[in-house]
């Protein structure tokens, strides 16, 4: 019995913790905060943006690292979705991908082993056909958000 309560201390702590640093819904993880859109809520690129600027004021994923690309990654397998969208495009140049948020080119990409440089295929999913790796595809295709805020971006309106 005292066990238990122990257990549900913690949890209870882990919980509060993750509050103070995201959003209600939001998952944490290395400074950023991470919301998952809904399978029967599918939407264009754009409007899979401005969802994200509406929720929290955040942007479409930037994926900066491997490590942020695993995590990412584990959270996909164990949710429906096929396909999410990322915050990049290369809308201005063929093949040069830009991360949507801060306009850099991105260093690091985690590409599908097929092409990536397809003239009216300017933005990226990750695709479980690839165990959620990255493809493109037309910006008008409709698949889930992956919304993103920097902790410390974060509005003190919005923290849960
Ligand atoms: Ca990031
Ligand atoms: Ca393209």
């Amino acid at each position: 019995m005292q066990l238990v309560l122990i257990i549900a201390l913690i949890i209870g702590i882990a919980d509060a913790n993750t509050l103070s640093v995201c959003p209600n819904g939001w998952i944490a993880y290395e400074g950023s905060c991470y919301l998952f859109g809904h399978e029967d809520n599918p939407m264009t690129f754009t409007a899979a943006e401005q969802y994200c600027r509406q929720h929290g004021g955040g942007h479409l994923i930037h994926v900066e690292n491997v490590q942020e690309n695993a995590f990412i990654k584990d959270q996909l397998r164990e949710r429906k979705p096929i396909h999410w969208w990322l915050g990049i495009t290369d809308e201005e140049t063929e093949g040069i991908w830009k991360w949507f948020d801060d306009d850099s080119v991105a260093t690091y990409t985690d590409f599908q082993p097929d092409d990536h440089e397809t003239l009216d295929q300017d933005c990226l999913i990750f695709t479980s056909v690839y165990d959620f790796r990255w493809a493109d595809v037309q910006c008008s295709y409709k698949c889930p958000p992956i919304c993103e805020i920097r902790s410390e971006h974060i509005e003190p309106g919005v923290v849960g």
